[in-house]
């Protein structure tokens, strides 16, 4: 099983929210970790896990900047509990349907950015909480797939709005219709992790980059998460004149003018590109155009 001594959750500790036993959270200074833990069901979502993160998005503390996103044991997520399937008539499955769309909203539009870290199964509603989280860190050891198409089921967690709009329609139906599943490399490849990493690190990983993200203006984490996302499904005019608008308001905020004057003081650190520092400067050669 897999070792997670940086998070060790307790049910609820430091949280105002009651967590079902399927989640446990921890704080590490201004970052939570949220970790889906029913190992011994492969971290399947039931309904007191739908309601469970429901409830945690919508009551981030006010301390926290960003949240991690894990899983207990081997697989980050089997998806949609399958146990609870069969009872449930047209009007069930609707309402069951929505239920995700609450929660999983909370964590797109939720107060906070959302690193999702993944490893071993991402499947079926495992891949739509990924795909709802704005970073998503993969293991090695992580695969992916939609079942649904096998199981005689939908998505209902929202995938077929958001993956198509991470790997495309044409990849989400092949997977839908034909069980073809992705590795992490793969994943990684056709755009749906960001960072890949060794088995074992992602959550570290995961750690990290929300406490760079924690470490931005609030304002700039809102306009990323919230606004561009808009922006990017709006039309072209609408959407210039919603950066223009959330730009302004970004710049003319006292977080933005005490940063940008901590550069121009020479305080703030530069630009560095993470190869930089290993590549030797470039000897006879000069940049040209290539027309
Ligand atoms: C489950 C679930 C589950 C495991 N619901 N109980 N998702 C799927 O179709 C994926 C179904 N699961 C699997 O294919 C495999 O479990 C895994 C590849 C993820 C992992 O395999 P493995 O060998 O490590 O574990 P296992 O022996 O299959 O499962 C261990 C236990 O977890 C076992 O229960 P047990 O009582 O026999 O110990 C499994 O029955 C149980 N388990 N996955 C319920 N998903 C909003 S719509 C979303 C639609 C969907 O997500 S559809 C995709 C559903």
């Amino acid at each position: 099983m897999r070792d997670l001594r940086i998070a060790v959750g307790k049910s609820g500790s430091g949280f105002d929210v009651r967590l079902p036993r399927s989640l446990k959270a921890e704080r590490h200074g201004d970052v939570a970790v949220l970790l889906l833990a029913r190992p011994e069901k492969r971290n399947a979502i039931d309904d007191p896990t739908v309601f469970g993160i429901e409830a945690f998005f919508a009551g981030v503390p006010d301390g926290v900047k960003a949240v991690v996103l894990a899983g207990e044991g081997d697989h980050f997520c089997s998806g949609l509990d399958l146990g609870e399937l069969s009872a449930r008539d047209v009007a069930q499955g609707i309402a069951h349907s929505r239920s995700w769309h609450r929660a999983f909203e909370h964590i797109e539009f939720g107060k906070v950015p959302v690193v999702a870290v993944l490893h071993g199964a991402v499947v079926g509603g495992g891949l739509e909480i990924a795909a709802a989280c704005h970073i998503r860190v993969a293991e090695d050891t992580a695969y992916y797939a939609l079942p649904e198409g096998s199981r005689g089921i939908f998505v209902g967690g929202g995938g077929s709005v958001r993956l198509p709009r991470l790997i495309g329609t044409s990849r989400m139906m092949d997977m839908m219709l034909t069980g073809r599943s992705y590795d992490a490399e793969e994943g990684q490849a056709i755009g749906i992790s960001h960072y890949l990493v060794a088995p074992g690190e992602g959550l570290a990983k995961g750690i990290e980059l929300a406490k760079r993200i924690a470490g931005n203006a609030p304002t700039t984490n809102f306009a990323v998460t919230q606004v561009l996302p808009r922006i990017a499904q709006s039309d072209p005019a609408a959407g210039y004149l919603t950066e223009a608008l959330i730009s302004a308001i970004a710049q003319a905020d006292e977080e933005a003018k005490s940063r940008l004057k901590a550069f121009l003081e020479k305080r703030a650190p530069k630009v560095v590109h993470r190869s930089a520092v290993h590549r030797k400067p470039a000897r006879n050669k000069t940049l040209r155009n290539k027309t």
